[in-house]
């Protein structure tokens, strides 16, 4: 899946299994309208199309790279081998609930670095949030929606209503 705009932000995962948490990735990036492309792609699985990949990508002009994978997982290290640009690392949740591909995306050697975001959905939409704030640095406007986003979930936070009522100070006693 790519949209049409030569990408800025490429999307690997290991499997197609991935693709229900790494399409929040996805999907942040459409929200902020940034030209990505996604692939499935292993280093275990595929590591000489993974390498041919990572090559278009960055004649093309990708400036971040996402991988997420779960179990034992190489995937984002193995990028960040092939490339000095930013590299961010979603843990895919497992069979050991994702503990494995967060000690295997996280515990990178001193030498090459992956960012390592949360398991799982989470991590997901952050590494696409992380990917467009790296991508600000040199586009203000996008600083400037990441704000917006911010207000906006902060507005959407302060309007929220528990079914209970505060008391006169002594505690939550349930709303009418
Ligand atoms: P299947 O569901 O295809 O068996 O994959 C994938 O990311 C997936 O979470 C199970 C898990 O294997 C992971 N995988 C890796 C790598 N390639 C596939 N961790 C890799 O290269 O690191």
């Amino acid at each position: 899946m790519s949209n049409v705009d030569a990408p800025l932000v490429a999307v690997v995962m290991g499997s197609k299994s991935d693709w229900d948490t790494m399409r929040r990735a996805s999907d942040t990036l459409n929200e902020f309208e940034i030209p990505h492309a996604c692939r499935v792609l292993s280093a275990h699985r595929t590591p000489e199309a993974l390498t041919e990949f990572l090559k278009e990508m960055e004649e093309g002009g990708c400036e971040v790279f996402i991988a997420g994978a779960g179990a034992a997982a190489h995937l984002a290290g193995v990028v960040a081998s092939k490339s000095v640009k930013p590299v961010i690392g979603v843990p895919i949740e497992s069979k050991l609930q994702g503990l494995d591909s967060l000690l295997s995306t996280v515990q990178m050697p001193g030498g090459i670095p992956v960012a390592t975001v949360a398991i799982g959905t989470a991590g997901a939409t952050n590494s696409a949030l992380l990917a467009i704030s790296i991508l600000g640095n040199s586009r203000p406007e996008l600083h400037d929606k990441i704000r917006a986003y911010r207000d906006d979930r902060a507005k959407k936070i302060l309007a929220e209503e528990l079914p209970y009522k505060g008391s006169s100070g002594a505690g939550l006693v349930p709303k009418k």
